[in-house]
């Protein structure tokens, strides 16, 4: 029974639109009085007024902590004003890695759930979410497929993950290219998979951090807390959210897990196309198989670096924005105020030095313009040297060039100096000289080489006279030897 009155309870709508309950909601945030950017006087004025859902969502103060976080690991997409710029630095982050993964198994039915020899950790949510997505990022693979198409995955997919966990793919609910019918029977089967299974250690609930917590996953919490399974949400495809956006869904997020007992309170936010927040992920599922030892002995140390790191440029960065307040570019951004000591983690310094607002202020921008010239410069030689190569094996496969070669192989004279099989000197010889059909003119010259090895030189001069039908005129064919000699290829020897 308490059960279904906390299902009953979680379903209830957060944001909703009837003034009554706006007012409610308004004077909720007030009460908590950081999460809302006005005074309560103001609040309570403008509470007076119509506003819509988006407007009191705007007003939502996102937390300076939360906005920290995203800042630090990148996730949310982030609207620039003209002079803002990013900051110079970032935090990196050391990786979890997990094994590669293996589809093993894909049950249509409840009959065909392979053994439950490991823990497994079930990813659920609305079609189209990023599910499959998801899994394959948190193990660099590409054994699940994805589609733009809602309802592409129809049956539970089981991976595993080296001989340590797997990982469970299930089809989503709500809209999705398919018959009711069939919807309706994936629905089943996942609820009797979140019911029965054993080894099941955690449900991943996906929400959309566009729309946060709609009817449907309201709905499907429900089912989570009927069942008793234990789950957490999180929040996925974050990189197509303005970064304060995202710190208000997070926000109205967490205080709906916080508020459901079978739910775990930290909320998890995740980009698969940005790649950014997996690892807090990858930590959580560790941790829930206690798998922690075995994959993140000495990631805490690396992590302890990174975030030292991390802070320490953070503190050059707001002291450079306090010392420099006429160089202001930008509005007024949230940045942390201290960095924590070693060994600290900055969940600890925060807590201590609560982070506050100040105007953004940054030093000039780095000028590119060196960057710029090189690879101006580089790219006019790679195009210069190009077209000289490209030019030169055209004259090198011309008829010219080939059938005075031909001619001059042939002849007595040259064979007995040069040798037989007279060929260039060279894989890619050099033709000096010009050939214009246009203009009518040959005049080559070539380093060429016979059976003895002797060098020489083949010259072609040609001219087309244009009063005599167009013929052309040979006025020098000759092959040079090393020693001077010149032998004439004009004529047949
Ligand atoms: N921008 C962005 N797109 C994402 C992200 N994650 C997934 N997508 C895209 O969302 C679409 C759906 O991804 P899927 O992984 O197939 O979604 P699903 O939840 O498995 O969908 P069903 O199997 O139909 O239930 C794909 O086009 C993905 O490229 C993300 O973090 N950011
Ligand atoms: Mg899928």
């Amino acid at each position: 029974m308490a059960a279904a009155a906390r299902a009953r309870r979680l379903t209830a709508p957060i944001a909703p639109c009837s003034g009554r309950i706006r007012l409610a909601l308004l004077h909720t945030a007030a009460r908590r009085e950081p999460l809302v950017s006005t005074s309560v006087q103001a609040l309570q004025e403008s509470a007076r007024e119509p506003a819509s859902n988006r407007r009191l969502f705007a007003r939502l103060r996102p937390d300076p902590r939360t906005m920290e976080r995203l800042d630090m690991l990148g996730l949310g997409s982030e609207k620039r004003g003209r002079f803002e710029r990013r900051r110079w630095f970032r935090y990196d982050e050391p990786e979890v890695r997990l094994p590669r993964l293996f589809f093993f198994a894909g049950a249509r039915a409840a009959a065909s759930f392979p053994p439950a020899s490991l823990p497994e950790i079930g990813f659920v949510g609305r079609s189209n979410v990023g599910k499959s997505t998801l899994v394959n990022r948190l193990c660099g693979s590409l054994a699940a497929r994805v589609s733009e198409r809602p309802g592409l995955t129809q049956q539970l997919n089981f991976y595993t993950a080296g001989s340590d966990l797997h990982l469970v793919d299930m089809p989503g609910y709500g809209f999705a290219f398919a018959k009711d019918e069939e919807a309706q029977g994936w629905r089943a089967l996942v609820e009797t998979y979140v019911r029965q299974r054993a080894s099941l250690r955690r449900v991943m609930l996906l929400l959309d951090a566009r729309h946060g917590i709609k009817a449907n996953d309201r709905e499907f919490i429900g089912l989570l807390e009927a069942a008793g399974a234990k789950y957490q949400l999180v929040l996925t495809k974050c990189d197509l959210v303005h970064r304060d956006d995202l710190a208000r869904q997070h926000m109205l997020v967490a205080r709906q897990a916080e508020r459901a007992r079978n739910c775990i309170p930290r909320v998890l936010m995740v980009s698969a196309a940005q790649r950014a927040g997996l690892n807090e992920l990858r930590k959580e599922i560790l941790h829930t198989c206690s798998l922690g030892q075995k994959y993140l002995a000495d990631h805490r140390r690396k992590e302890a670096a990174a975030q030292a790191a991390y802070f320490e440029q953070l503190r050059i960065f707001n002291d450079t924005a306090r010392r420099r307040p006429r160089q202001l570019l930008g509005p007024a951004r949230t940045v942390a105020q201290s960095s924590p000591q070693p060994g600290q983690t900055w969940e600890a310094a925060h807590a201590k030095n609560p982070a506050f607002a100040i105007e953004r202020e940054l030093p000039a921008p780095k000028s590119r313009r060196r960057e710029i010239a090189i690879f101006v410069a580089v790219a006019a030689v790679t195009w210069g040297v190009g077209c000289v190569v490209a030019f030169n094996y055209q004259r090198m496969t011309s008829t010219p060039v080939t059938a005075a070669l031909f001619t001059a192989r042939h002849n007595d004279e040259v064979c007995r100096v040069l040798g037989r099989q007279l060929r260039f000197a060279s894989a890619f010889p050099w033709i000096s000289g010009d050939i214009s059909h246009l203009k009518g003119f040959v005049d080559v010259e070539f380093a060429v080489v016979g059976d003895l090895g002797v060098p020489g030189r083949l010259i072609l001069k040609s001219r087309r006279a244009a009063r005599q039908n167009g013929e052309w005129h040979t006025t020098e064919f000759c092959v040079v030897a090393a020693d001077g000699r010149r032998i004439d290829c004009s004529t047949a020897a």
